[in-house]
């Protein structure tokens, strides 16, 4: 049965990264299900829109984050958000998979220093694949 996956990457932390989320969300939806597909859209608005806006955001995104069955993170550009996100996950219980590009980044000891987040540091890109396939069908 398709899986629901929460894909958390940086926003307002940052969208260097937009593109390479876009794609690990169109692998994903290969064959599971994708929450949070906006976070790999490139006409994303940063400004802060009020608090009520965000609220909803903020309501929306924890709903999500309860109802999936997993969360994958690419964490290469560093975002309180989706910082917030990897704790809710894990005092919530959902599995958590992070990836990062260990050649532009070192990870927060907080993510790496914490046994209960996989943690996946690759090289290229096309390492992001093989290891989500295990993920995704394991
Ligand atoms: O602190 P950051 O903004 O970098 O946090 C990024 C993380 O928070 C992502 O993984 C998202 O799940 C969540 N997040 C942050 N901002 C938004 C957002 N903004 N919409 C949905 N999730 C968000 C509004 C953009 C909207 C018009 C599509």
């Amino acid at each position: 049965m398709a899986k629901k996956i929460y894909f958390a990457g940086s926003i307002r932390g940052g969208r260097v990264d937009a593109e390479l989320y876009n794609r690990i969300i169109t692998y994903i939806q290969r064959t599971d299900i994708v929450l949070t597909e906006h976070v790999g859209k490139s006409n994303l608005s940063l400004t802060e829109q009020g608090r009520e806006r965000d609220a909803r955001i903020y309501d929306q995104d924890t709903a999500w984050l309860r109802e999936s069955d997993l969360l994958i993170g690419e964490c290469t550009c560093p975002s309180l958000g989706v910082g917030y996100e990897l704790a809710y996950a894990e005092c919530h219980g959902i599995p958590c998979h992070i990836f990062y590009d260990r050649t532009k980044t070192q990870l927060s000891a907080m993510l790496t220093g914490n046994p209960y987040f996989h943690i996946h540091p690759y090289d290229h890109e096309s390492d992001i694949y093989p290891q989500l396939d295990q993920i995704l069908h394991q």
